[in-house]
């Protein structure tokens, strides 16, 4: 499999905190190759399935307040934004990609709660099966990694 990803630490554990994996119901087979994914990275890490929730929005434009909820809860300590975009006919995509991105990061910055994007925003449906567990390897998987990343930095930062 190619690696482009990050390699993340192997010492670095999901800790007892617990963790929002906010999925789009859009392109159903791949976004559950991307939850799997990201289920797995936690749980590989040692989270308990008590410490992940797992919540759908209709699609990936609705992720950022979702996500922002989420992240102002009190709940969780990260939350994964999943959504699969595949490019159509129509600029369409164009506006969810760039709303989404966006909302997601400022959602993140207003909370102080890391929010990842797992949001594949893809051509055509054969670069998309490559990130969901294909060739290029899986970004569900990925964007958990990061989580637990930053969950890991922001308790250094911070002290706590
Ligand atoms: N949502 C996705 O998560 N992925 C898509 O590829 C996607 N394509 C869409 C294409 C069109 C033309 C429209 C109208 C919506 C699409 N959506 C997609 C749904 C979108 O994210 C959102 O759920 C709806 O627009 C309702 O706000």
């Amino acid at each position: 499999m190619q690696k482009t990803g990050p390699t993340l630490d192997n010492a670095l554990s999901a800790g007892d905190g617990r963790y929002a994996i906010v999925a789009a119901r859009w392109h159903a087979e791949l976004m559950d190759a991307l939850i799997t994914g990201a289920s797995e990275a936690l749980s590989s890490r040692g989270a308990k399935e008590s410490q992940i929730d797992v919540l759908r929005v209709p699609g990936s434009f609705e992720l950022p307040l979702a996500c922002d909820q989420a992240a102002q809860s009190g709940k969780y300590v990260a939350v994964i934004a999943l959504g699969v975009v595949i490019q159509g006919e129509t600029p369409h995509h164009d506006y969810i990609n760039m709303s989404v991105a966006q909302g997601l990061m400022q959602a993140g910055q207003k909370s102080g709660i890391p929010i990842l994007f797992g949001v594949l925003t893809c051509h055509t449906m054969e670069q998309a099966l490559d990130r969901a567990g294909g060739k290029v390897g899986n970004k569900g998987e990925e964007a958990a990694l990061a989580a637990i990343e930053m969950v890991n930095l922001l308790r250094t930062i911070t002290g706590n």
